[in-house]
């Protein structure tokens, strides 16, 4: 199922699910502001996704409604995570898709962090 590009949050989202611990995941870090947990999917052998507690689709909803604490507070959490995975050396990849173009499936601000292995270039 992939997100629209509008439309109110959904409170019934996997992640949603995940952050009230509906369901399970395989929690790696987790603080006042965010959760992060090994994706169920794994396309490296290092990928992790960092979300925000809060009731956000996208980075554009995010900056919109998101207090200046909790924007902090996340940016801090995903860089909190790939010290924590000491991935600084080699290297790691952060992406977030946002909506149908970019194929977000689950309609809840998510980070992705890749790493363990080369990369290659970024995709187009
Ligand atoms: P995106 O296309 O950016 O919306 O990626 C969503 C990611 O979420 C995808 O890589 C698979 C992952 N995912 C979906 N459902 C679950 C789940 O129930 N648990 C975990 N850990 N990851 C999930």
């Amino acid at each position: 199922m992939a997100v629209t590009a509008t439309g109110a949050y959904d409170e019934g989202n996997i992640f949603a699910r995940i952050l009230r611990g509906e369901i399970p995941s395989n929690r790696i870090y987790e603080d006042q502001w965010a959760v992060a947990f090994h994706d169920i999917n794994p396309q490296a052998p290092v990928h992790v996704l960092v979300i925000p507690r809060g009731p956000w689709r996208s980075w554009a909803d995010f900056s919109a409604s998101g207090s200046d604490a909790e924007i902090a507070g996340f940016v801090r959490a995903v860089g909190t995570v790939a010290r924590l995975l000491d991935l600084q050396e080699p290297g790691y990849r952060l992406l977030a898709n946002a909506g149908l173009d970019a194929h977000q499936e689950v309609p809840h601000l998510h980070v992705h962090l890749f790493g363990g292995q080369p990369l290659g270039p970024m995709l187009a």
